[in-house]
């Protein structure tokens, strides 16, 4: 029994010291993303985020109707039309390196040559 007057506070303080530590993560934001899609590319090319967030891809394209499928995070394809903004939404529940192409037949370089958007997805700081 006097074991545990000992044991405890000690434990209490331990509580109390690592309190801040769990704390101090990141809170979860809304990324907003403004991109354009053209033959045969996305722009910007690559964007990053934080574990937890969530991620709002705003599409334009530039020249014809392409696609995409961010099918990691669920999401079915979308079409993004000339002079229309296409939103995709998603939450970044995973970290990793996630490459999408266009999924819409744009010309010859779909095929071939298309830069795939990347989308990186960091683990939070500790
Ligand atoms: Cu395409």
């Amino acid at each position: 029994m006097k074991r545990l007057f000992v044991a405890l506070p000690v434990l209490l303080a331990t509580l109390l010291l690592a309190l801040p530590v769990f704390t101090q993560t990141e809170t979860p934001e809304t990324k907003v993303f403004e991109l354009t899609a053209e033959k045969y590319k996305f722009e910007p090319s690559k964007i990053t985020v934080n574990k937890g967030d969530k991620v709002v891809l705003k599409i334009k394209s530039k020249d014809t109707t392409h696609g995409i499928t961010v099918s990691d995070f669920g999401q079915k394809r979308a079409l993004i039309n000339k002079d229309e903004v296409t939103t995709v939404e998603f939450v970044a529940d995973k970290a990793g390196l996630f490459e999408y192409r266009c999924t819409k037949f744009c010309g010859f370089g779909h095929l071939f040559g298309f830069e795939k958007l990347k989308i990186e997805i960091k683990e939070k700081a500790a």
